[in-house]
């Protein structure tokens, strides 16, 4: 995947870093691979500590594989391996060692709301794909500060978060810019998103293939979708927030390049509800 092949940087120091490439058949570490040089890069935003990020080398009491101190160190995958030191990426080699742009050493998780809703016509009714004779799904796409990218708009959990809310907050924070509300409108859009977020779908669980990963740090996520057959939505105004510049309510079907694994989750979604695709 190409875009796998750069790295993105965003804020200060903005820079770009060419991920050495690592052709599929090496990726496996029980392949045998001599030759293979990563670079080692972490971002000068972690090697700053932010209070997302871990400390620079991992305390000797971290707890792998386990929830340590409220943070979600398991992963989807099962136990993961720790080679000097370092949690190991169970999907294999990245070309890149430490941390990039991720905060945690190992599993970063992160959810995905993917909020639905038929398209209409002018008329008000199904718009129907004259092709497939399916009918078309939209889904509320943000796109992405950093890569430019469209995307769901997602973001990582907080220590201690439930999914559910973080699934909430960042839907908030990204497609409705509620960082820039006031209490009662905040009260208002957090009311109506609750009806909406009772009933979910889950459509994914596991490794994200992110541009960030590294063969130390990874993205994992649970994506659910939520179907606003009721029009809950119809008249919420979206707004873009935080790490997304742009919203829109984005007709699904096979043609979407979204970020990371993301069109994949989108297509689930459209089997799922025998939309066009
Ligand atoms: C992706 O990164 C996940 O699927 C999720 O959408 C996102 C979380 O990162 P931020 O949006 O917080 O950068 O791998
Ligand atoms: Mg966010
Ligand atoms: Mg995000």
């Amino acid at each position: 995947d190409p875009s796998n092949l750069v790295w993105y940087q965003v804020g200060e120091n903005e820079k770009t870093i060419t991920r050495p490439v690592v052709s599929d058949s090496m990726v496996p570490w029980s392949v045998d691979y001599r030759d293979y040089k990563p670079i080692k890069y972490t971002s000068p935003i972690v090697l700053k500590s932010p209070f997302w990020a871990d400390p620079l080398q991992p305390n000797s009491d971290t707890r792998w594989n386990s929830v340590d101190k409220q943070i979600d160190r398991r992963s989807h995958l099962g136990l993961y391996a720790i080679a000097q030191g370092l949690p190991r990426n169970p999907v294999g080699r990245t070309g890149i060692e430490g941390r990039g742009l991720l905060g945690k050493w190992g599993p970063n998780h992160a959810a995905d709301p993917i909020v639905t809703r038929w398209k209409l016509n002018p008329k008000g009714m199904v718009e129907i794909n004259a092709k497939s004779k399916k009918p078309i799904l939209q889904f509320v796409a943000v796109e992405r500060k950093d890569t430019k990218e469209w995307a769901v708009p997602g973001g990582m959990c907080d220590p201690g978060e439930k999914i559910s809310q973080t699934l909430k907050r960042e839907f908030m924070e990204e497609a409705l810019d509620s960082q820039n509300m006031n209490e009662k409108e905040r009260e208002k859009y957090y009311n109506k998103l609750s009806d909406l977020f009772k009933n979910g779908t889950e459509i994914y669980r596991g490794y994200v293939d992110d541009p960030r990963n590294t063969d130390n740090a990874w993205m994992e996520t649970i994506a659910v979708n939520f179907h606003d057959d009721n029009n809950l939505f119809g008249n919420l105004k979206l707004s873009a927030g935080d790490d997304a510049g742009k919203v829109c309510w984005m007709d699904i079907h096979s043609g979407l390049r979204l970020y990371a694994s993301h069109s994949k989750f989108i297509h689930q979604v459209a089997l799922l509800h025998n939309a066009d695709w």
